[in-house]
């Protein structure tokens, strides 16, 4: 087993440790040498989260094991972040001995699942459990190009305990890996294509709007060149928690993520690049306020919209993550790259084609450099203005930790301060941002943050989590995996002392109800006794600095964790006190 892990080029294994995988446990340790890591965590949640986060930073996937049955419970919330997240990874799970003959007394017994794969087949792409050794070979490879394939996705993978620890007969044949080649991506259909761009070319106000684009680097050049080509404005749509990846540099001209509704109000066509929730990128909103009545009627736009998603070609009818239906012109089922890379040469074989095209780009670039330094130039300046009630505000918190951090060559593993992080900071490659948990799971930050600093762990990249503490409380324990394996990161607790966002509900269903907005934080706050992040970071043996309150002092705690993130290369917490939304400026 630990001979297909290095072939398939699975350099580390997360885990928490249990008996029904102490055969693959020990020849991990004893057998592979440093060519499979084990990395010690210590909840399933983490280990998955960790190799979630690693597979975002590096785009290769590793291994998480997780114990038969109770383990896999628990690691059940983070496979869902990664399922949503179309995350690739490796999980292999354990069983008590499948043979009813071999179980030892009570705990074989409770551990033993018929088929234990079912717990997560809702949201792994496939799951597999080999009944012989002779077995295991082709289900790890099959396993590993699953994952790996687009649209990508945790497996699961359950090995029997008798099978791992039963020896390995003299004549054994496993599988020459290196013939099984993975499965190179799918192309798209090229009349779609060729009708694209004869739509894109012919267009008075054509808009792109992207999602899960900055999966891949050539994809983000691809959309630049067009974008430039046509003076195309582009959507990475704004959202307060599950921003995917960097579709668009931030700070490109073109760039009207902060203002969609000037693009796509009377766009005519529409590319939406693996849009997963197209109706409400197209401005649809469901439920506008609480009481909202849900929306029907015609479509959010009258737009020829071409839908490139790959992502439809594997969906769960578990949850909904097709989401809503949206009338398309054209559906082409190909990742962002291979279209882009298609659509370029047919769009430069049009735009020469046609007459008078010249002007009107050059006159829809003026229009749209225009608005977009309006944006920036106006959330500068309500950043550098801002104060808030109590705490350090959001957008100002975004700018100090910009300037403090803005000469590395940064990593942001998670958390974007409701999208601050964005509008200030100038991000242009995928890889200095690795969106969210993808399934809104609480419990990931932390984790993830381990696998982006174990990617990086011997570059001089600067990997960065904005932490919001409600999300760190669900599994504080990571930052002991971080400190002992001297993960470097820059822990930045936005710490408002409770679920804002609940807090934010609790806050509308109040007006919506007549009840006393100052409830709002009951079952919301994390306070009475507030939590000491900083001592509670030292405690796991992080260094910590904080907590911090006043904007003056936030600089020079950034500065004093950065060094010891920079020149120790071991991991720092900054607890920076942020403040919940005050009370009347909920949005709807
Ligand atoms: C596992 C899980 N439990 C509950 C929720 C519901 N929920 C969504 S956001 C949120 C608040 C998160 O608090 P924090 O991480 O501190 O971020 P803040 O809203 O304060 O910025 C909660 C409780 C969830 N998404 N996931
Ligand atoms: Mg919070």
């Amino acid at each position: 087993m630990v001979d297909l892990l290095i072939d398939l080029g699975i350099p580390y294994v997360a885990c928490n440790p249990g008996a029904s995988f102490r055969g693959l446990h020990d020849s991990v340790v004893n057998y592979a040498g440093d060519r499979v890591q084990l990395i010690e965590c210590l909840h399933e949640e983490i280990s998955v989260a960790l190799a979630h986060g690693y597979a975002k930073a590096t785009g290769q996937q590793m291994a998480a094991a997780v114990h038969d049955v109770v383990g896999l419970q628990h690691a059940s919330m983070a496979i869902y972040n990664a399922w949503c997240d179309q995350v690739p990874m490796l999980v292999l799970g354990a069983t008590g001995p499948m043979d009813s003959t071999l179980r030892r007394p009570w705990i074989d017994w409770v551990h033993t699942a018929l088929v234990q794969g079912e717990q997560v087949r809702d949201y792994t792409k496939w799951d597999d459990q080999p009944a012989s050794l002779a077995a295991v070979p082709e289900s790890l490879v099959r396993g590993a190009h699953i994952a790996t394939s687009a649209p990508r996705g945790p497996v699961y993978v359950c090995l029997d305990s008798v099978i791992q620890e039963q020896p390995v007969p003299e004549d054994f044949q496993t599988l020459d890996v290196s013939r099984f080649a993975p499965p190179c991506p799918a192309a798209p259909d090229p009349g779609a294509v060729d009708e694209t761009a004869r739509w894109l070319v012919g267009a008075e106000r054509p808009v792109v709007l992207a999602d899960l684009v900055g999966r891949s680097q050539r994809a983000l050049e691809l959309l630049v060149e067009l974008a430039e080509a046509l003076a195309l404005p582009v959507v990475d749509r704004e959202r307060s928690y599950n921003k995917a990846s960097l579709n668009f540099p931030t700070q490109h001209a073109l760039n009207l993520s902060g203002d969609p509704a000037s693009v796509l109000d009377g766009a005519d066509v529409v590319v939406a690049l693996e849009v997963r929730d197209l109706t409400a990128s197209l401005g649809w909103s469901a439920r506008p306020a609480y009481g909202g009545r849900g929306r029907t009627g015609g479509p959010a736009t009258t737009a020829r919209v071409v839908h490139v998603n790959v992502g439809s070609l594997v969906t769960s009818s578990w949850t909904a993550d097709a989401q809503r239906l949206h009338p398309a012109a054209l559906q082409i089922p190909a990742e962002p790259e291979a279209f882009l890379s298609a659509l370029l040469p047919r769009v430069r074989s049009y735009t020469a084609e046609e007459s008078g095209l010249k002007e009107r780009i050059s006159e829809r670039r003026r229009r749209l450099e225009n608005s977009s330094r309006r944006l920036l130039d106006g959330w500068r300046a309500e950043a550098k203005s801002a104060v808030e009630q109590e705490g350090i505000p959001r957008s100002l918190l975004a700018l100090i930790l910009d300037e403090a951090t803005r000469h590395a060559d940064r990593v942001l593993a998670n958390g974007s301060l409701d999208n601050w992080v964005h509008r200030l900071w100038r991000l242009d490659r995928a890889d200095q941002y690795l969106g969210d948990s993808g399934g809104a799971g609480l419990g990931y930050g932390l984790g993830a943050t381990c696998g982006a600093a174990l990617a990086h762990r011997d570059s001089n990249r600067l990997v960065i989590d904005i932490q919001s503490d409600g999300d760190a409380l669900f599994t504080p324990g990571a930052l002991w995996t971080a400190a002992h394996y001297r993960l470097p990161a820059l822990i930045v607790m936005d710490n408002n002392r409770g679920f804002n966002n609940s807090v934010e509900h609790a806050e509308r269903v109040a007006r919506v109800r007549d009840r006393p907005i100052e409830k709002r934080d009951v079952g919301c706050a994390i306070e009475d006794p507030a939590i000491d992040l900083a001592g509670m970071a030292r405690s796991f043996g992080v260094h910590a600095e904080g907590p911090v309150s006043d904007p003056a002092e936030l600089r020079p705690a950034l500065d004093a964790a950065l060094r010891v993130v920079q020149e120790e290369r071991r991991p720092a917490v900054v607890d920076v006190m942020t403040g919940l939304t005050p009370v009347n400026t909920v949005q709807g």
